[in-house]
């Protein structure tokens, strides 16, 4: 599978153009686009990072990571995914980095998101649905959930995201209505993000493969 996720990754360089700040997600994916990227490091600007994980490969091939505060929109973000559906509506949020995902790829004009084909369901649900969480908050928001939802809310144990915050898994879901379902759960107090990006969907999908799909 790793093949498959290098092929996506490094397809995804067709996208970057000279002189753009490029937006750079999180995951296995990514760290192969990381590593492509760093093979035309002189030709882009820098790059904005959604986590420690990537901020420090990025750095470890000599590329900038800069505060997205100082870019405006970012042309590009590359980012992969826990599953895609055939609008482009993603989970994510497997890595814990969601809610920096989340605002990167709203200020991004071009959202590109890598997969290998596995990722890909006709409905998404399969993979639980990540919620950040402030930690004070976790108990109501999870019984707030079962009573929405009828899910089955997890707590990621041991898991603190980059903001300090913890995160609940959703089990149990099929999500046929992903842009309702992200406004009603971005409604319930103690909610820092959900990982459904479906208001803001990728705009460009690759599957790893020989040669990779692009849709
Ligand atoms: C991040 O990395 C995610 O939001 C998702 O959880 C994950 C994808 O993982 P991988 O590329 O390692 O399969 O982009």
């Amino acid at each position: 599978m790793s093949d498959a996720k290098r092929l996506a990754g490094e397809k995804a360089i067709d996208y970057v153009e000279d002189g753009m700040v490029v937006g750079v997600g999180t995951g296995s994916t990514v760290a192969y686009f990381i590593d492509a990227l760093a093979g035309i490091r002189d030709r882009i600007a820098g790059a904005v990072s959604s986590s420690e994980q990537s901020t420090q490969r990025l750095r470890g091939h000599g590329i900038e990571v800069l505060d997205l505060n100082a870019c405006g929109p970012i042309p590009l973000y590359v980012d992969g995914a826990d599953e895609c559906d055939p609008g482009k509506r993603l989970i994510k949020g497997g890595g814990a980095a969601l809610t920096r995902e989340k605002i990167i790829a709203e200020a991004a004009t071009t959202f590109v998101c890598i997969i290998d084909p596995s990722k890909e369901v006709p409905v998404l649900g399969r993979f639980p649905l990540p919620l950040e969480v402030v930690p004070m908050a976790r108990s109501l928001v999870a019984r707030e959930i079962v009573a929405m939802t009828g899910g089955q809310p997890v707590w990621r144990q041991g898991t603190v995201t980059d903001n300090g915050n913890w995160v609940l898994d959703i089990h149990g879901l099929s999500i046929t209505d992903p842009v309702g379902l992200e406004q009603s759960l971005n409604q319930v107090p103690g909610v820092v993000s959900v990982g459904l990006f479906a208001r803001r969907p990728a705009d460009v999908v690759i599957a790893g493969g020989t040669p990779p799909l692009v849709r």
